[in-house]
C-alpha cells in the first residue's frame, strides 16, 4: 500500500517550491502586479460592492448567451473559418478555428461582454479589463486524456482570468471543464502538484488529496450552450473532459487588467489580440506601452 502510494506520487513529482517561484516570476520580475495597480489607480468607473463567486473562489459558473445566440455564433463561425490549424494529436485534441472577420468579431464581443458581465469582471479586476487573446477551440472526441485534460494551473500572473464559453451542450459531446477552488488549489500547491511538467500531469488527483487529507469535490457544470465559467487559471486547478459523442466548441477568452476599456483596446489593436502566439509579454510595462500606444 504504503510504496503503492509511494510509486504513484513519485510519478507526479512533486515540488512545493515551483508554485511560489512560478508567482514570484509572473507578479515580481514580470511586472504584472505593479501592471495591475496602475490599471487600478487609473479606473474611475463604479463597481459593485459585494465581492461575487469569481473573487471569493477563483471561479464562477455564468450565463453569458441564450441557447439560440450561440447557436447562431456558432454557425456564423464555422461559416468563416478562414483555416483551422490542427494541433498535433499527441499534443492535443483541439482545432483553433481562425476567423478574422472583424465586422463578426467586434459584434459578438459586445453580445458576450454585455454590462452585466463586464460589472463582475471589473469587480474581479477592481479596473478595466481587456481581451489578451481569444481562441475558437473545436475538441475533437478522443480516449487519451493529454495536457489540458489533464489537471493542470496555467503559467501566468495571479491576476489573470479565462473565460470559456460553450458554444454547444455538452449533451451533444459529453465534454466538460472541471475545477478545483483556489483554496483547494493552495492546498495542492503547497505538496508541490501545481506547475509540473506537462508530462507529469494526473488526471486522477483524489489518491493524492485523501493521503494530504486535502478535502476532494471538483466543480462541474452541465454546460449549456450559451453558458461559460470565468476562472482563475493560474490559482485554480482545471482540467477538460474529452468529448466522445462529437466536436465540443468553446470561445475561450484570456482576460488581464486594463488601463482602458475592453472594447476601446480591442478596436485600437486592429481587432486583435495582443499576443497572437499566447505566451506572455516578458515584461507587464511592454503590454502597457503596447495599450497606450494604440488607444
Ligand atoms: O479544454 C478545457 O476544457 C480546458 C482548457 C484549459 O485548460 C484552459 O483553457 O486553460
Ligand atoms: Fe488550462
Amino acid at each position: 500500500m504504503f510504496s503503492d502510494l509511494f510509486r504513484s506520487n513519485s510519478k507526479l513529482d512533486l515540488d512545493p517550491e515551483r508554485a511560489p517561484q512560478t508567482y514570484a516570476l509572473f507578479d515580481d520580475r514580470q511586472g504584472y502586479r505593479s501592471y495591475a495597480q496602475r490599471c487600478q489607480q487609473r479606473f474611475s468607473g463604479t463597481m459593485n460592492s459585494a465581492p461575487g463567486l469569481l473573487t471569493q473562489q477563483g471561479l464562477e459558473h455564468v450565463a453569458i448567451l441564450s441557447a439560440p445566440e450561440a447557436g447562431e455564433l456558432l454557425s456564423q463561425a464555422l461559416a468563416r473559418t478562414d483555416e483551422s490549424i490542427t494541433n498535433k494529436p499527441q499534443i492535443d485534441y483541439s482545432d483553433i478555428l481562425m476567423i478574422r472577420d472583424k465586422i463578426f468579431l467586434e459584434t459578438w464581443f459586445r453580445k458576450i461582454f454585455q454590462p452585466a458581465l463586464t460589472a463582475k469582471l471589473t469587480g474581479y479586476f477592481q479596473s478595466h479589463f481587456l481581451i489578451y487573446w481569444y481562441t475558437f477551440l473545436k475538441a475533437k472526441p478522443a480516449d487519451q486524456a493529454v495536457r489540458s485534460f489533464l489537471w493542470h494551473c496555467d503559467k501566468g500572473p495571479s491576476a489573470h482570468l479565462k473565460i470559456l464559453l460553450y458554444l454547444n451542450d455538452m449533451q451533444e459531446h459529453r465534454g466538460n471543464t472541471i475545477f478545483l477552488d483556489r483554496a483547494t488549489t493552495a492546498r495542492f500547491a503547497e505538496c508541490g502538484y501545481v506547475f509540473g511538467s506537462v508530462k507529469k500531469r494526473t488526471d486522477d488527483l483524489s489518491e493524492l488529496a485523501k493521503q494530504k487529507g486535502i478535502p476532494f469535490q471538483p466543480h462541474s457544470w452541465d454546460m449549456k450552450a450559451g453558458e461559460g465559467v470565468a476562472f482563475e487559471p493560474s490559482q485554480v486547478l482545471h482540467r477538460g473532459i474529452l468529448p466522445s459523442t462529437g466536436f465540443r466548441y468553446v470561445l475561450a477568452f484570456c482576460l488581464l487588467p486594463s488601463p482602458i476599456p475592453w472594447d476601446q483596446a480591442f478596436t485600437g489593436n486592429n481587432h486583435e489580440g495582443f499576443r497572437a502566439d499566447y505566451t506572455w509579454h516578458p515584461h507587464a510595462q511592454d503590454l502597457m506601452k503596447a495599450i497606450l500606444v494604440s488607444a
